[in-house]
Parts: structure tokens; sequence; C-alpha cells
């Protein structure tokens, strides 16, 4: 019988505790992360395993929090890819010679998991060995699409300019860089489970940047094959659509394959736990309290959790966390209201 309040939520089971965690819990907000980070480059800290053991650990030090998630980031597989991954003070990422065409497709190749992400396996061992019998290890990576997206632009972007122009010119192009990504991503994911890894989280932050049909075509196959890839770790599978509401009913093909369902700040829990009831997923939802809410006073950031406590009721289980990452610039102590509020909910239906 599996006791761990996250696993209990991620497979469907209604515990007796709700548990929580928060997107990004290991960042810039917290001053013990930010004393860490000023020693590293932000990708040296990523392949340092003592380095981003302890950042995963500092928010489960602070907080009464029911999982870690592994500190990296989704673009750590370009590098093995054949990309060079650096991030700038005040930019972001950027990866180097982006692929536009065919012919940038030769440079890239599908890395052998185990020897050249073994540092973020380690990481995930450390972390193990030091959690708490009740708390998950949670493992993650980016989903095909959102991968691609900063493969092909080489930085952040908003309208994804050279992707669009590599789907409405060269869709074989895309769709192989797509499969590449995707092949990875299953060894990457299956590497991190055998270092520890208990439940898997996708990162699909650009789910909403295509059309209902260019992302039914082109984005959801590859996610059947890496769900159905996934499904034989027997571990919890999340899926995070980013502004991906619109994107509900494309998703269909999945709701056979996925755990969980992480759902995006911008929409009303409950309309959102409704309109996928309505088309057939009966699983678990994980969020989605609005990130910048901790601005405000203990009052707005509890009224806000047990409104989206309440909805959570609706769905078969509820996992709560922020709709999307913690920002730099919320105060560290206002992360508590929110826990405290979960567990005031969890007593009242004691
Ligand atoms: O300066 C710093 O210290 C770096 C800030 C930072 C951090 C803490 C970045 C840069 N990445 C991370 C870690 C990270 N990234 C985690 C760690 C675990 C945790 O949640 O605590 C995770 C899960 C991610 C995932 C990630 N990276 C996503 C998907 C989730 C999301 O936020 O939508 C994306 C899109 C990225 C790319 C990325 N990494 C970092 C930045 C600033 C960005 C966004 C770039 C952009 O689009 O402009």
């Amino acid at each position: 019988m599996q006791t761990k309040p996250f696993l209990q939520a991620a497979k469907g089971q209604r515990g007796s505790r709700t548990p929580i965690w928060f997107l990004r819990q290991a960042g810039r907000y917290l001053p013990e992360y930010r004393a860490v980070r000023a020693n590293y480059d932000f990708v040296q800290m990523c392949q340092a395993p003592d380095a981003a053991a302890e950042v995963t650990l500092q928010p489960l030090r602070r907080y009464d929090l029911d999982a870690a998630i592994i500190f990296s980031d989704i673009l750590i597989p370009c590098i093995g890819m054949g990309q060079v991954l650096t991030f700038d003070k005040g930019h972001g990422p950027r990866l180097n010679s982006p692929i536009r065409t065919s012919a940038d497709l030769k440079n890239l190749r599908v890395p052998d998991a185990d020897k050249e992400f073994a540092y973020v396996g380690e990481a995930i061992s450390k972390v193990c060995a030091k959690l708490g019998p009740q708390q998950t290890m949670i493992g993650f990576a980016g989903a095909p699409l959102t991968v691609a997206t900063y493969m092909i632009e080489g930085e952040g972007s908003r309208d994804h300019v050279s992707l669009k122009k590599m789907l409405y010119t060269e869709p074989h192009t895309f769709s192989s860089l797509l499969s590449i990504i995707t092949d990875t991503t299953v060894d990457y994911l299956k590497m991190q489970c055998c270092a520890g890894a208990e439940a898997l989280m996708i990162f699909d932050t650009w789910a909403g940047s295509l059309t209902p049909d260019e992302y039914a075509k082109h984005v959801v196959p590859q996610l059947v094959k890496l769900f159905t890839s996934l499904k034989t770790l027997s571990v919890p599978l999340i899926y995070f659509p980013g502004q991906g509401t619109e994107r509900y009913p494309e998703l269909k093909p999945l709701f056979s394959l996925i755990d969980a369902l992480h759902v995006d700040w911008r929409v009303d829990l409950g309309r959102a736990i409704a309109s996928l009831k309505q088309l057939g997923f009966a699983g678990t939802v994980q969020g989605n309290l609005e990130p910048t809410c901790f601005l405000g006073s203990k009052e707005i950031v509890q009224a806000k959790a047990n409104a989206i406590l309440r909805h959570g009721q609706s769905a078969k289980s509820h996992i709560f966390n922020v709709g999307h990452g913690l920002i730099p610039e919320i105060p560290p102590e206002s992360l508590t209201w929110a826990i405290d509020a979960v567990r005031a909910f969890d007593r009242t239906r004691e």
C-alpha cells in the first residue's frame, strides 16, 4: 500500500493529506539558493551533483513540502543532442547553432543518457538519500515541442517565427526534430527513474503556441510515443500543457497514458476539472495558484488557496501547486501561508 501522499494522489487515491509542492521551488526567491548560485554558472551548477542536490533540498528544509523536483533545466538534454547551452545574466538560455533546416539536423544525435547525463542521475540519488520517508522525488524533462522551440529559435521567443517557418516550409524537418527529442527524452527520463525518480513531469510550456490542428497533427503523436514508452516505468506521469486549456480536446489520446494533468493558473480550476471530465479525463489534477499572488497579503494568498482546495475536491484527486513557476520577487515566508491553508483544509475534512 502506497503511503507517500504525493504518490497516492498522483495515482488517483484520496489520502488524508493533500500533497503540496511548488514549480520552481528551488530558485532565486530563496537567499540560500542565490548564495550557492553565486559560485556557479547556471549550466555548471546543473552539472555539479552536490550543488544541484543542495539547492533541490533547500526548499524542503524551509517548508513542509511533499515532493522535491530535481534542480536542472529542460534544456540540459540539448547539450547531449549536440548544441552548446549558455545562460547569460538577465537574458536566459541560449543555444548555439539553432536548428533551421534539414542540413542542421545532421549535427544532432540521440545521446547515451546514462553516460552523458550521469550528473543528473547522481544529483537525484544524492537527494533521494536525504528525503524524508513521506517525501517524493520528481524527475522532469521538457516536452518535444517546447524543447524544439528553444532548439530552433536559439533562445526564448514570443512569436516563435523560426519554428513556424520550419513547420510551414519544412514539415518533415520539424517532425524529424521532434522525433529526435522524443527519443532523447525517453532515455533521459528512464535514466532519472533508475537513479531514484519516483514520478515524472513533462513541461510543455509552449503547448498553446500552435493552432489546435497543427498541435494535434505534429505534437500529440510525439507525446503519445513519449508517454507510451514512459508507461513501462510504472511511475506516475504528469503533463503540463502551458497556456493549454484551449488544447484539452486535442489531448484526448493522452488521457489513458498520463496520471495527472498540471493546470495553468489562467483557468478556473473547477471549470478545468469539469471540462476535462466531460472529455473523458478522470485522473488527478495539479495546480493552480497564481504565483504572483505571493506578492499580496496572507489573506489574499489563503483565500485563493482555499478556493483552489474547494475546486480540487471535484477531481478524482488533487495535488496543490502553483499554476506556473515561482518568481524571484516573492517573499519566501509567503509560501508558508499557502502550506498552512492546505494543512488547515485537510483538518476540516478529518
Ligand atoms: O538565474 C537562475 O538562477 C536561473 C533561473 C532558472 C532556474 C532556477 C532557470 C533558467 N531554470 C531553472 C530551473 C528549472 N527550470 C527547474 C528546476 C526545478 C524547480 O522547479 O524547482 C525546472 C522544472 C525548469 C523548467 C523550465 N526551464 C521550463 C519549463 C517550465 C516553465 O517555467 O514553463 C522552461 C521553459 C525552462 C527554460 C528556462 N530556464 C531558465 C529560464 C529563465 C527559462 C525560460 C526562458 C525563456 O523562455 O525566456
